[in-house]
């Protein structure tokens, strides 16, 4: 058979099977499928086997060590990825049966977020913890670091939970964000100044992906949507003339050492990221090294210890204004596993055991597309999966899917991500794929 080619004849096993041992009757098997373990006979040894566990006054916690992470989703596997390719193991506390990250790491602790028992269960299989989301309570975080060492630290992650702390902490860093104010008494609300409309009301909390936010262009809007909000904290922000939307992720070790990944050029649609492009094609060389500088100047002031990405507005004039942090990976990051010879899922584990975060190198032009359920059909209509195969035929393209067993409208079940030699040949290879997806071009 040619290599490469495929029979006319096989099948296509699409992601998400099992994959058995393989033998001459065995047709591709798309990705998703489980493989197997190997013969009968071998005794598989699974990676990161406990070799030692560290303490909190341990510098550099050494490959063999169990890493934990809080929260089991696809940001919590692909650390899970990383670490184990470096020889760690791993632990995922999340609620989930059936989480992400709980399939592929080695302990799955199911356990709530605040649940006493499960929070010292993750700190006795730890040498050190991490998250993945933002809102993970603090307090847990707290109660882990007296056990362990724990990066990002609860209190850079509080500053995250909320738009008007992290508000402060730009304006402490001088990095400029948008004219705003925080709303959270009737009073406040009164008091805003006419200069702020139109603008965005945004609760200080639990936002994401574009929820708990609503477009306001006067004091009367300002008022329905502070009530339809439920009148709990929140942002005002005066809409600005945006022309793009880009973030960086830099990572940042306990000696203080700070890497970054280059700069991302993101689009959003409904709130969701859709598409991002590295190198950042409409982003002016002198914009890029402003907001480089300004992510590693909050890492630095926040004592900053993990991976975190800020996430900027570009105006119209070539002004920069930064918008949230993420302390934690981030999704317009993923072309990093494929395009840089580090990834910010390897800075990560890097940052968080205390090894040295050597300057990651971009070594291909990528564009990563996000595959959201709407590909798998939307409420009602049948279920149906992209045509993976026809995907892979193009060149360099890299599937990850993240192995939710639902697909929900705009939820993050995987992304796509291709690299080439030049921006040009990523981009046109992109669009192929994007047309193959049926996602709407850029
Ligand atoms: N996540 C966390 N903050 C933002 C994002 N995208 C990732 C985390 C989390 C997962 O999204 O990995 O666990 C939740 O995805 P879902 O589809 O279950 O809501």
């Amino acid at each position: 058979m040619t290599p490469g080619q495929g029979s006319p004849t096989t099948p296509f096993i699409a992601p998400g099977a099992t994959l058995g041992q393989g033998s001459a009757t065995t047709p591709f098997i798309a990705p998703g499928a489980t493989l197997g373990q190997g013969s009968p006979t071998t005794p598989f040894i699974a990676p990161g086997a406990t070799l030692g566990q560290g303490s909190p006054t341990t510098p550099f916690i050494a490959p063999g060590a169990t890493l934990g992470v809080m929260g089991g989703g696809q940001l919590a596997r692909m650390f899970v990825h990383a670490a184990q390719q470096m020889g760690y193991a791993t632990a995922v506390l999340d609620p989930d049966p059936a989480s992400p990250a709980g399939w592929v790491a080695h302990h799955h602790v199911q356990a709530d977020y605040l649940d006493p028992q499960g929070l010292a269960r993750l700190a006795e299989l730890s040498a050190a913890v991490t998250t993945e989301f933002e809102n993970v309570p603090a307090s847990a975080l707290a109660r882990l670091a007296e056990r362990r060492p724990v990066a990002p630290a609860a209190a850079a992650v509080a500053v995250c939970q909320d738009r008007a702390a992290e508000k402060a902490q730009f304006l402490r860093s001088g990095v400029a964000c948008a004219p705003h104010a925080v709303i959270e008494s009737g009073a406040q609300l009164a008091a805003v100044g006419d200069d702020l409309l139109p603008g965005i009301l945004k609760t200080a909390r639990l936002g994401y992906d574009g929820k708990g936010q609503r477009r306001v262009s006067t004091r009367a809007d300002l008022a329905g949507a502070w009530a339809a909000l439920g009148r709990v904290a929140c942002v005002l922000e005066q809409l600005l003339p945006l022309a793009r939307e880009i973030s960086v992720i830099v990572a940042r070790g306990v000696g203080g050492d700070i890497v970054n990944l280059p700069v991302q050029q993101n689009l959003h649609r409904d709130g969701v990221l859709a598409v991002t492009q590295v190198p950042a094609p409409d982003v002016a060389a002198d914009v890029q090294r402003r907001a480089i500088a300004a992510a590693r100047q909050v890492a630095a002031d926040l004592g900053y210890v993990g991976v975190l990405c800020v996430e900027f507005f570009v105006q119209r004039d070539g002004s920069l204004v930064a918008n949230e942090i993420a302390p934690r990976p981030h999704n317009s990051g993923h072309h990093s596993i494929d395009s840089c010879d580090a990834s910010q899922f390897d800075l990560q584990v890097r940052a968080l055991t205390g090894a040295p975060l050597a300057p990651p190198r971009q070594h291909s032009a990528c564009v990563m597309l996000n595959l959201l359920g709407d590909l798998w059909g939307g409420p009602g209509e049948p279920a149906r999966a992209p045509d993976w195969a026809a995907l892979l035929a193009l060149p360099g393209v890299h599937l990850h899917l993240y192995g939710k067993a639902q697909a929900r409208p705009g939820r993050k079940m995987g992304h796509l991500t291709v690299t080439a030699a030049s921006a040009g040949q990523a981009d046109a290879v992109a669009r192929q794929a994007a047309e193959r997806l049926g996602i709407e071009a850029w």
